[in-house]
């Protein structure tokens, strides 16, 4: 019996979570000996979230495995590359071809496309916290418990491909390869029945290399849990975090502003000061200008936007049979390194100059799968965390 409701990996590989007109779909073209006529289709977002400028595109990885060993051919952007939906001529983008015979990967458009919007939408909204971070802040994931359990170690990967510092879930850190990183929770000092005790019994406890981030909104005021905390733990004290009840925040601005004040005057200037709890772009702005030194991140990018991605038939034994609002044809899509703009392309056709800065362009979606085999060695979450940082440097919008 499972305990959680949640698919297994052969059902998700099977196409056991797809949609029934898929599966209804694949037995007529099978009635009717169309099903191995070969398709090829291609995933473009017609448009983005509000206010959203670009995407990252991320669950590459994942959907490879779920193409593996089925007669497909797979051509995709590298998992983190910084996308527009349309391009400079307002053309949609695909970030994903799959081609071969229709019946053999019809049912999996679903968990193609659940893996991919999931993904891309948390690692976009982590990077457009990075952007406005910029590098100087601390960025930490704390968002797994807004979302089932088993989806937590995608949803913390793609946070730290959309360049957040660390994730505090197990299983997340265990799936970038790193190491856990977290404070210390209310609980902790509620069963001590003191902040200094607790404090102290961090400390006293818990291995040297883990930072001694002291929470000082138990009980008290802010600033005086914040004195308490530096006189209790000393120079062995690397930061505070508020998580101050909604009830109580006030102007949370002034509050940090009096932290900072209180600590510096005290000779606690290296202490840093984390704050968490319903933080969004926009308190991440203002806080960050109060002279926050670290971010908790929960829901706002656990449970961000997806990207509204579709996958569509865009060619038939090659004729030309998109759909309205879709654009026929095989195509490659050209970006201008300098510029980070793109063209879409017919396949067939030579690569361009990029319009603006009259730079040969270069082609984004590269062979993943040939007939059912991975041919690509596929790069680390670091190397992919670092792809989608020096994108966000060349780009000068959200
Ligand atoms: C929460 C916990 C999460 C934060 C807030 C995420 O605080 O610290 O990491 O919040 P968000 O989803 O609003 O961004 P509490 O619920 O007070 O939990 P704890 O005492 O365990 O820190």
């Amino acid at each position: 019996m499972r305990l959680f409701h949640v698919a297994s990996d052969e059902e998700i590989k099977n196409g056991g979570t797809t949609d029934i007109y898929f599966v209804r779909t694949k037995r007529i073209l099978e009635a009717k000996g169309l099903a191995s006529k070969r398709a090829y289709a291609e995933v473009t977002a017609s448009n983005l979230p509000k206010g959203y400028g670009w995407g990252v595109f991320c669950g590459l990885e994942e959907a490879l495995r779920l193409f593996e060993g089925y007669r497909v051919n797979v051509r995709a952007m590298a998992e983190g590359t910084v996308f527009r939906s349309h391009d400079q001529m307002g053309f949609k983008v695909p970030v994903m071809t799959v081609e071969g015979p229709y019946g053999e990967y019809c049912v999996l458009e679903t968990p193609m496309l659940g893996l991919l919007c999931e993904a891309s939408g948390i690692a976009t909204a982590a990077a457009r916290m990075r952007k406005l971070a910029g590098g100087e802040k601390t960025l930490l994931s704390f968002g797994i418990r807004r979302m089932h359990p088993a989806i937590s170690p995608m949803i913390d990967r793609a946070i730290y491909i959309g360049g957040f510092d660390a994730v505090s879930s197990l299983s997340g850190a265990k799936i970038i390869g790193k190491d856990p990183v977290g404070t210390m929770p209310h609980a902790l000092i509620i069963l001590m029945g003191s902040q200094v005790e607790a404090w102290k019994a961090f400390d006293e406890v818990i291995e040297k290399d883990a930072p001694r981030v002291a929470l000082i909104d138990t009980y008290y005021d802010e600033k005086i849990e914040a004195v308490m905390a530096a006189e209790s733990l000393g120079d062995k004290l690397y930061g505070v975090r508020l998580d101050t009840p909604g009830s109580r925040r006030g102007d949370f601005k002034e509050i940090v502003r009096e932290v900072r004040w209180e600590l510096d005057a005290r000779g606690f200037k290296e202490v840093k000061i984390f704050v968490s709890g319903g933080i969004d772009e926009e308190a991440l702005v203002e806080l960050s200008e109060a002279g926050v030194d670290g971010f908790g991140v929960g829901t706002s990018i656990s449970n961000a936007h997806t990207i509204d991605f579709a996958l569509d038939i865009v060619e038939i034994e090659g004729r030309m049979v998109a759909k309205r609002g879709k654009l026929g044809g095989r195509k490659q899509v050209w970006r201008c390194r300098r510029c980070v703009q793109d063209l879409v392309k017919l396949i067939t056709e030579d690569p361009p100059k990029c319009p603006k800065c009259g730079e040969l362009m270069n082609p984004l979606l590269k062979e993943y799968i040939i007939d059912g085999e991975v041919v690509q060695n596929l790069p680390t979450v670091d190397e992919i965390r670092n792809y989608v940082i020096e994108q966000l440097k060349m780009i000068d919008s959200l």
